[in-house]
């Protein structure tokens, strides 16, 4: 049983489609105590409202190609809760993730584009919503290509699809 803010538990979360019920955030730290600001933003993400039921282990990835040269690696990890119980909106979620990102130290206004950050935290699934508005893009606009993020949604829902286009997602898709 998944102890929700207490550590890591890489879990299965069901069968083809079963994703449309879940709503996944994707967190990434590759400045500091990466390690606590994951767990920091676990727990401050339960306290919030998103109560998050499947975690998988925390995963050390190099930088994204793109990213800002000399940083780091990043320590990755999902985060997934049933949308039925989450006390907040798309909008309302991505604040807290920024609140969240705050209290870790980041300072988004002095960074470069794609430079290190102690927390980021994305919003890359809300079940089967497709949106598009100026600040939010959710399916996360990018998690298609990373092989951190498909790996383990993967493992959690098999033959689960990009609701933005239908497409199957891949293990291993390229970076
Ligand atoms: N935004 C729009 N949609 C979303 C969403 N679904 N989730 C807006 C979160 N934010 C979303 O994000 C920039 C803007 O995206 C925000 O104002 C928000 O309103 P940010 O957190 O300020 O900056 P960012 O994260 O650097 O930008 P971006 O373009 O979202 O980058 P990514 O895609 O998050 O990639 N390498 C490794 N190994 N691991 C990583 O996690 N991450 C990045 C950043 C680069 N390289 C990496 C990793
Ligand atoms: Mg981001």
């Amino acid at each position: 049983m998944v102890r929700p803010g207490a550590g890591t538990v890489n879990s299965r979360g069901g069968g083809a489609g079963f994703g449309v019920g879940w709503v996944v955030l994707a967190l990434g730290s590759n400045l500091g105590d990466r390690a606590r600001h994951l767990e920091a933003a676990r727990r401050g993400l339960f306290a919030g409202g998103f109560r998050w039921i499947l975690a998988s282990p925390p995963e050390q990835t190099v930088p994204l190609p793109g990213s800002a040269p000399g940083q780091g690696p990043y320590l990755n990890q999902l985060l997934a809760a049933r949308r039925a119980r989450l006390g907040l909106d798309p909008a309302g979620l991505l604040a807290l993730g920024q609140a969240l990102e705050q209290e870790a130290g980041r300072r988004r206004e002095a960074e470069e584009r794609w430079g290190p950050r102690p927390l980021d935290v994305d919003l890359v699934l809300f079940g089967d919503l497709v949106l598009d508005r100026p600040g939010l893009s959710v399916p996360h606009p990018r998690f298609m290509e990373r092989p951190f993020v498909t790996g383990p949604l993967l493992a959690w829902w098999p033959g689960l699809r990009d609701p933005r286009t239908g497409a199957p997602l891949r293990a291993g898709a390229p970076v």
